[in-house]
């Protein structure tokens, strides 16, 4: 199709007052997105914001939730519109965060639009959102989300231009106006670079011997396709190690979270009579992953650690790493492996954003947060397919099953209980009183005892960038312990109905005879003292969590 003649439509239109991109993107519910000029608005901006630079090569895709087609149009037609001369889009629509990723970096493209509300359920009646990366690959930092705010504040008109329907699952090249619009398999270069940094051949091995099975839950979302491609026909899985592995708009109706409270068919198989040895889950997007072995769910916080103690297994890693870095909430396993190996470790806020420029930096290699999200410099987004792969390669050199790597490295580093608490969709007024009530009592709190447990040091979490010295304040409450524990406290920057306070626990224990214990009990006097401090129960009128994971 040549439409070299495209007219460019300037539509007039007004602010909305709620386009501040949370944690890691925008994201409201479908029908707000589908509101009249909702999306264009918020698309607009973020092409107003970068107008310092002339755009050239645009990266586009989503995790295939309801919405994501008609989306996917208008973004073509308004990028035509604003001078784009090429955007690659994934097949159907179809591209993961990591994919995302690792397309910006391999074709040096400017930026990247990812339409995912990651986590959150989809569908009609659920949440559809939009992610924008940067050239480094990795998203927007705060600079830049400010900016997109603030003109999405002013602005007055968008620009579109006319034009029928791409056909998004024919590969291939296109022409809309003066750009060109290139549909690319959504797969294969995220798993050449996947395949570059393991050593395939061992986990080939292990995979097709027969002796060894696995379950990938893709949990109807975005990764179904490259687990397929890459554990199943790459690797040698047997077919049907993989589930629901294709991405439905509605997720099958359910959360694409991967936690043993959503993930909990997959839970069941992993924890059932004859289980596999290796279980994965990962997100709406395919950036976060839950690793499990036979009746054996490894924490994300744990996962990091182990990966770390453990780098030098892999290929890509073999010659050794920069450094490591984990947000303020995850636990600190992985400082205690950093400590003992001599790494570098980096403490930062909650969101994927804040690793971007120790990687860029060359200052971290590994990074990781305790919601599910683990991943390295060869992008700059978390990876769930990567963080499986990590664990496959690990499995297929020591050759032992998930829980004695796991106990052995609690042997040697300790064991961080770890436990996140979420209350979610409480009434925003109260949240935030919650959050005010600990705030006023954080410079009295340093030497108070609360049983056997005395503060050693709480603050409000503050986080200066090492590489450019920017700063991030109100980052989430820290009440550290002198016993190593840590009660942590902040408001999720992703939900989209009222608001999710979320308290982090954290105990530590060294001594091996009392590893073993259930987390919840052993966290059981932490819990309380959260209680005790946040009055959350009297302040929220909620007497337990909605999600313990
Ligand atoms: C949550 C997690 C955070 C993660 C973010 C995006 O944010 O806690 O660790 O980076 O989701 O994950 P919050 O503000 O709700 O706690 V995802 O997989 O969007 O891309
Ligand atoms: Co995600």
């Amino acid at each position: 199709m040549n439409t070299d003649t495209a007219v460019v439509r300037v539509v007039p239109t007004t602010p909305f007052n709620d386009q501040r991109p949370g944690t890691s993107g925008l994201r409201k519910a479908v029908s707000r997105f589908q509101q009249k000029n909702y999306l264009e608005n918020f698309i607009q901006s973020i092409f107003d914001s970068q107008s310092s630079r002339l755009p050239h090569t645009l990266v586009l895709g989503g995790d295939g939730r309801y919405y994501n087609r008609e989306a996917i149009q208008i973004i073509l037609r308004m990028a035509a519109a604003n001078g784009f001369r090429h955007v690659k889009v994934g097949r159907g629509g179809i591209l993961s965060t990591p994919a995302t990723s690792c397309v910006i970096r391999k074709y040096k493209a400017d930026c990247g639009i990812i339409l995912s509300a990651s986590h959150n359920p989809g569908g009609p009646q659920g949440d559809f959102g939009v992610k924008f990366n940067i050239d480094n690959g990795g998203p927007a930092p705060e600079k830049v989300t400010e900016a997109i705010f603030e003109r999405s504040c002013t602005i007055e008109s968008y620009k579109i231009v006319e034009a029928a329907p791409i056909d998004l699952d024919c590969l291939g090249q296109s022409q809309l106006g003066n750009m060109v619009v290139e549909i690319i398999d959504s797969v294969a270069d995220h798993a050449s670079l996947l395949e570059s940094l393991f050593d395939f051949d061992q986990i080939n091995t292990l995979l097709s011997s027969g002796g060894f099975r696995i379950c990938f839950d893709a949990l109807a979302a975005v990764t179904g396709p490259y687990a397929h491609a890459i554990l199943e026909k790459r690797l040698g899985a047997p077919a049907g190690s993989v589930r629901q592995g294709t991405p439905l708009e509605d997720f099958g109706g359910g959360h694409p979270d991967p936690n043993l409270v959503y993930a909990h068919e997959l839970v069941k198989i992993m924890y059932g009579d004859n289980g596999p040895d290796f279980g994965a889950a990962s997100d709406g997007d395919g950036d976060r992953n839950m690793i499990l072995g036979h009746g054996f769910f490894v924490t994300p916080s744990d996962s990091l650690a182990v990966m770390t103690a453990n780098h030098r297994l892999i290929p890509a890693y073999r010659q050794g790493i920069a450094g490591v870095a984990r947000s303020m909430p995850t636990s600190l396993a992985a400082d205690m492996v950093a400590r003992k190996l001599g790494l570098d470790c980096y403490e930062t806020p909650t969101g994927w954003k804040f690793f971007g420029n120790l990687m860029d930096a060359g200052m971290a290699t590994l990074c990781g947060e305790e919601s599910f999200g683990t991943g390295a410099n060869h992008i700059r987004e978390k990876d769930g397919l990567w963080s499986v792969l990590f664990w496959l390669n690990i499995l297929a050199a020591r050759k032992q099953p998930v829980e004695k790597i796991v106990r052995e490295h609690w042997h040697s580093y300790g064991r961080n209980y770890y436990s996140r608490h979420d209350y979610e969709d409480v009434e925003a007024e109260r949240a935030h009183a919650v959050i005010a009530s600990v705030k006023s009592r954080l410079p009295d709190l340093p030497g108070m005892k609360f049983g056997k447990n005395e503060v050693a040091s709480a603050d409000d979490f503050s986080y200066t960038d090492p590489v450019d010295g920017s700063t991030a304040g109100n980052q989430g409450i820290r009440i550290c312990f002198t016993d190593a524990a840590r009660i942590v406290l902040r408001l999720s920057g992703t939900g989209t109905h009222g608001a999710t306070i979320r308290i982090y626990l954290e105990h530590f224990e060294q001594d091996s005879s009392k590893q073993d214990r259930d987390t919840q009990d052993a966290l059981a006097h932490l819990i309380d003292i959260a209680h005790n401090l946040t009055n959350i129960v009297p302040l929220t009128g909620r007497t337990k969590p909605t999600v313990i994971t």
